[in-house]
């Protein structure tokens, strides 16, 4: 794999960071002035400044001197300026927090570090309690109140929250629907990272054009969930919902509809690639058009497609929009055909009240007949289904299965002991039409060796969510997911993307090196009540990004054909 260079935007928070601290530290101004400006500079190029700088060519931007060049590369080579990190290490680090909140800004931080000896946010408003910031000049009462109120906000102290989009994508429907509704709206769009399908997003992007745009960001800032008006212009404006989440809403004229969607669907890096590329053709991309440098000449279109291919290249799925190569596959007419949601068949791990779930039996599957599948297996896990139990449900499921127009499959999630061994005897998990195999204790301990074990045995399926993770709780576990790749293919062993909105496993880097190997995936719920079974959009929408086709989808196919290419039974 090549090495990723760091984005313009990692490098210019880099500066802004180094200049808070060195303000915040009392150093001479002008070296501080000179990091912003670097900064900013580095923002506003196009091209990879990384890039430029390993080139020695980036001290030919404007504000960009040799010593900015040269910390460019340290961010290359070891990740971080050098004097980013010395100085990281030397200021307090609630005191870089705490020098971000509204009304404060570094000189001030600075003095009620060194001056009162504040040190942490939980200090700063004890003593905006206690009314001792009022003792420094410049700060009063009212400053001691608006600091408390940014602290009372949920983790306001805190960097940019992500929220997971399985739990932010229904609001942000509603949201587009209310102004799709309005009567001043004519075309409205989900955009950003939502669009896209990232598995977290920092915040929600709507776009729309209108006949009357003051009334549609009225309606918009006026909505009883909007708890702030974060920001408002003649075309756009920023609100906050009551659940903390942030919405950006513009509001553009229909003729540059299609630029507008293109630019804020982005990602950044699928951007400015886009844009470097045009460069180089003498053109220039903005969210209002595509310019013609030479001419002056401004292209504006109504839909996305025009903008692509205007600039050279098929329309590109916004799921693919990563900067992850699929520019030249859109130039060059080599963009997959990505898998649907409609190409789903079949749940193949789903959960009922036998185990941990929360909706029986008969009301999941009531769901999955309704939702059009024609297979569906019950994989509840192996340690509820001791002592009998198992041949139990299977009569239940069997039963069942003769009144359903679906095929119900009798499964289950067998756990992956911590010696690799698996939690149910192999005369049990014959009687079985499908069997995931899990990790779900000591996910650190022999991760890899304990999967592979796992697919050595001729009943294991699938591995079920491989690294464990959860997402803002527990990170992935170490396992090599190359091994475990190579494995998969060598034993006929199935990896799933789990669909749970805090899983998300295999995340899209994985899926898309799964599939770059040959490895078939199956996309599933892991449903433990009848709702969650719609997940399986997320799953859908995270093996896009990793560039899966109908055919790299173990389950968009029939259960018959899933039976012919699966690991044979002994
Ligand atoms: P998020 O909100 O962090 O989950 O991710 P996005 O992709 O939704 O990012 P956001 O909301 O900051 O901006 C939406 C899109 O707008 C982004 O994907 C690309 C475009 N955009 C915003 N700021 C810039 C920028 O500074 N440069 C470029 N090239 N595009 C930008
Ligand atoms: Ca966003
Ligand atoms: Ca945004
Ligand atoms: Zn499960």
């Amino acid at each position: 794999m090549s090495v990723t260079l760091p984005s313009n935007a990692d490098l210019a928070t880099q500066f802004d960071l180094l200049a808070d601290l060195m303000e915040l530290e009392g150093a001479d101004g002008f070296r501080i002035a000179a990091y912003r400006r670097a900064a900013l500079r580095i923002r506003e190029t196009a091209s990879s400044v990384a890039k430029l700088a390993l080139d020695g060519k980036a001290k030919e931007l404007q504000g960009i001197g040799k010593t900015i060049e040269e910390k460019i590369v340290q961010v290359v080579d070891d990740g971080e300026i050098h004097a980013l990190t010395k100085r990281k290490a030397e200021v307090p680090a609630e005191v870089a927090t705490f020098m971000r909140l509204p009304g404060l800004g570094p000189k001030t931080a600075r003095r009620l570090w060194k001056e009162l000896g504040i040190t942490t946010v939980d200090q700063l408003r004890a003593a905006a309690e206690a009314q001792q910031l009022r003792d420094l000049s410049g700060l009063g009462p009212k400053s001691e109140e608006k600091i408390l109120a940014e602290l009372a906000k949920p983790r306001a102290a805190e960097g940019p929250r992500r929220s997971l989009l399985g739990t932010t994508l229904p609001r942000l429907r509603e949201v587009a629907a209310l102004l799709e509704a309005h009567p001043a709206s004519v075309r409205v769009s989900i955009a950003g990272s939502a669009r896209r399908f990232r598995e977290t997003v920092r915040d929600l992007d709507v776009i729309a054009t209108a006949t009357d745009a003051p009334a549609l960001l009225e309606a918009f800032c006026t909505q009883p969930w909007v708890v702030e008006v974060a920001a408002r212009g003649e075309t756009k404006a920023t609100v906050v919902g009551q659940d903390g989440l942030r919405f950006d809403l513009r509001v553009v004229p229909p003729e540059a509809y299609g630029n507008l969607l293109q630019h804020f669907t982005g990602s950044k890096e699928h951007n400015v690639a886009l844009r470097e590329d045009a460069v180089r053709r003498g053109l220039s991309i903005s969210e209002y058009g595509v310019t013609v440098v030479e001419s002056g000449e401004v292209h504006a279109f109504a839909a996305e497609e025009e903008v692509y291919a205007f600039l050279g290249y098929d329309w590109i799925p916004p799921e693919l929009r990563e900067g992850g190569g699929e520019l030249e596959a859109a130039r060059t007419g080599a963009l997959p055909a990505l898998v649907e949601l409609a190409d789903i068949r079949g749940d193949l791990h789903t959960h009922t009240t036998w185990s941990d779930g929360k909706d029986t039996l008969e009301a999941m599957v009531a769901r999955a007949v309704a939702k059009g599948y024609a297979y569906y297996a019950i994989c509840d896990h192996s340690q509820r289904l001791r002592d009998g139990l198992l041949d139990r449900q299977g009569e239940a499921i069997e039963a069942l299965n003769a009144q359903v127009p679906l095929e119900l499959l009798r499964g289950a999630e067998v756990n992956i002991r911590a010696d690799g061994s698996l939690d149910m005897a192999d005369e049990d998990l014959a009687k079985l039409d499908w069997v995931v195999a899990s990790v779900h204790s000591s996910f650190d301990n022999r991760a890899t060796e304990r999967v592979l074990a796992a697919m050595e045995s001729p009943y294991v399926d699938c591995i079920g969510h491989l690294t464990g993770r959860k997402l803002g709780r527990r990170d992935a576990s170490p396992v090599d997911v190359e091994r475990v790749i190579e494995k998969a293919l060598e034993t006929g062993t199935f990896l799933e993307i789990n669909s749970q909105p805090d899983r998300l496993d295999l995340r899209d880097v994985h899926a898309r090196a799964a599939r770059e190997a040959g490895l078939k995936l199956v996309i599933d719920s892991d449903g433990h009540q009848v709702s969650a079974l719609d997940y399986v959009e997320l799953g859908v929408g995270q093996a896009r990004r990793a560039w899966l086709t109908k055919d790299d989808v173990v389950n968009a196919r029939t259960w018959k054909q899933v039976l012919a290419i699966r690991k044979q039974r002994p």
